[in-house]
């Protein structure tokens, strides 16, 4: 049994309720967490704003820096057991899960050293002012946390917010708490603060809600669904709290005629099927120059036909999806392709091992997909790739900004003013040349356009977000 952590402290609910936790790669109930309502929110910011005023906003940016490298290299010892802990309640291959956790040690690190790194500015103005900007934080951040990738989520958002000088009240997706709630404890094991970071564990729209509606968080951090994202956006409206939305994207491949295909290959099959295609910056959408678009269909068939799916322990290709709905989800698309009569070109395999009650779903890829098809336009947010071909740049920028998303676009091609040309004409928050994904770095700033969110997370343009601004001017004499 899983409970809430406050105040440094596992605490139950006071509901008394608890949620079942499933592991997806076999649909059974392997523990519990707690099903938390408005009260456990209401005690958790209270905690979290006793350690801000007495404790927290009384420390150095070097202080707060020091602690952030504890928990780096807390995290670090504990890699193996944190990359199993989301293994089983996400249905991560074990490399994947692997690489979260050390994803999460890498963001602790990052934001360790930004924390005393990031400071306003003084600005000249009249004689007899001296004019200087102070980068304040908010106080306590409220972040709403999806299932695909807790732990680099929570690092990228939870890192920042600390390093900012914040203290968090956290909701992690009722589908994969485990991982965060042993990080929580491990921050308290390296000196962290009471109430410095708490869990709070539950359903989205009892105590997610309630986190947006609570009157003491201060800024908002939200990774999710466009639906979700709407609704937070309104809750904090109303008492304009600020907010960081984050919601996913339709991101294209686009692969030109002198691309180096050996190299993108790889990386176009990766970009969609990493974490079973549950990721957020998912590369869902191939599009391909007309005069290598057969030629390069067959080569990504072969690629998709090899692709083996199955439990997560046995880390295959791809694992199971997070839960029934999402396969549901995913199996509605096909369907709906199938009415549409879309072609698809090949399929990967379930292996004979994974158990029918698991949610597995094979690689699938499309071809020909018009670009007003729900295909092109909406997140399946499950490993299917939907090709299109392309004449020259113009119509692949035509294409590739035609969804309602922005998030990120990858190109391929050898040309160089191509690749700037494309670069500033794609309208997407993260544009990647001849690569995708520029391996995760946490340096790299993150968040989308339109539909896609705004505001930024990851490296140290997060920093912002998570402060506000202060200008004091102050007259000599
Ligand atoms: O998302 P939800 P779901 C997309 C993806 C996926 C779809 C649905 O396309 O298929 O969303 O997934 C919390 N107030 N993404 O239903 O509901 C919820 O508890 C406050 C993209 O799982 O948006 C969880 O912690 N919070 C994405 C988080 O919101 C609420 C990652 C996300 O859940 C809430 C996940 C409410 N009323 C899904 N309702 C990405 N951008 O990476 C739910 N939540």
């Amino acid at each position: 049994m899983q409970l809430n952590y406050i105040a440094n402290a596992s605490v139950p609910s006071s509901s008394g309720k608890t949620l079942p936790v499933i592991d997806p790669s076999d649909g059974q109930v392997f523990d519990h967490i707690q099903r938390s309502n408005a009260q456990d929110i209401d005690d958790a910011v209270r905690a979290a704003r006793q350690c801000y005023e007495t404790v927290w906003s009384r420390l150095s940016a070097a202080e707060r820096g020091r602690l952030l490298m504890r928990l780096s290299v807390k995290v670090a010892e504990h890699a193996e057991e944190l990359a199993a802990l989301e293994q089983r309640d996400c249905g991560k291959p074990t490399k994947q899960a692997k690489a979260d956790a050390l994803a999460l040690v890498r963001y602790f690190e990052f934001y360790a050293g930004a924390a005393d790194k990031f400071h306003g500015d003084t600005i000249p103005y009249q004689e007899g002012y001296s004019v200087l900007t102070w980068r304040e934080p908010h106080g306590v951040t409220g972040h709403v946390v999806p299932w695909n990738y807790p732990m680099q989520i929570f690092g990228r958002s939870v890192g920042g917010a600390l390093a900012a000088g914040n203290v968090c009240v956290v909701k992690p997706a009722e589908d994969a708490c485990l991982s965060l709630i042993r990080v929580a404890q491990l921050a308290a094991e390296v000196g962290f603060p009471a109430g410095a970071i708490n869990i709070v564990t539950g359903y989205g729209h009892e105590v997610g809600d309630a986190l947006a509606r609570h009157p003491g968080i201060d800024h908002i951090s939200f990774t999710g669904s466009p639906k979700v994202g709407t609704l937070i956006q309104q809750v904090a409206a109303e008492r304009h709290c600020p907010v960081t939305l984050e919601l996913g994207g339709k991101s294209p491949q686009i692969i030109f005629e002198d691309a180096d295909l050996d190299a993108a290959v790889p990386v176009i099959i990766n970009a969609i099927v990493q974490n079973a295609g549950q990721t957020c910056s998912a590369g869902s959408r191939v599009l391909i120059q007309e005069s290598i678009y057969e030629a390069l269909l067959a080569r990504l068939g072969q690629a998709f036909e090899a692709l083996r799916v199955g439990p997560a322990s046995m880390d295959l290709d791809v694992g199971p999806l997070i839960r029934q709905t999402q396969q549901q989800r995913v199996w509605d698309f096909l369907s709906d392709a199938q009415v549409a009569g879309i072609q698809m070109v090949a399929q990967g395999r379930i292996v004979d091992q994974a158990p029918e009650t698991g949610y597995y779903q094979a690689p699938t890829l499309l071809r020909d997909v018009p670009v007003d098809h729900r295909l092109a336009q909406e997140e399946v947010f499950g490993p299917v790739l939907a090709a299109m071909s392309f004449r020259d740049e113009d119509h692949a920028i035509e294409l590739a900004n035609a969804t309602d998303f922005g998030l990120v676009a990858g190109v391929w091609t050898r040309d160089g003013g191509r690749q700037f040309r494309m670069a500033k004409r794609l309208r997407s928050g993260q544009v990647f040349i001849n690569n995708y994904g520029a391996g995760g770095g946490v340096e790299l700033p993150f968040g989308g356009v339109k539909s896609s969110g705004y505001g930024r997370e990851k490296g140290f343009e997060a920093l912002y977000g998570f402060t506000t601004l202060k200008t004091v001017a102050i007259r000599h004499g």
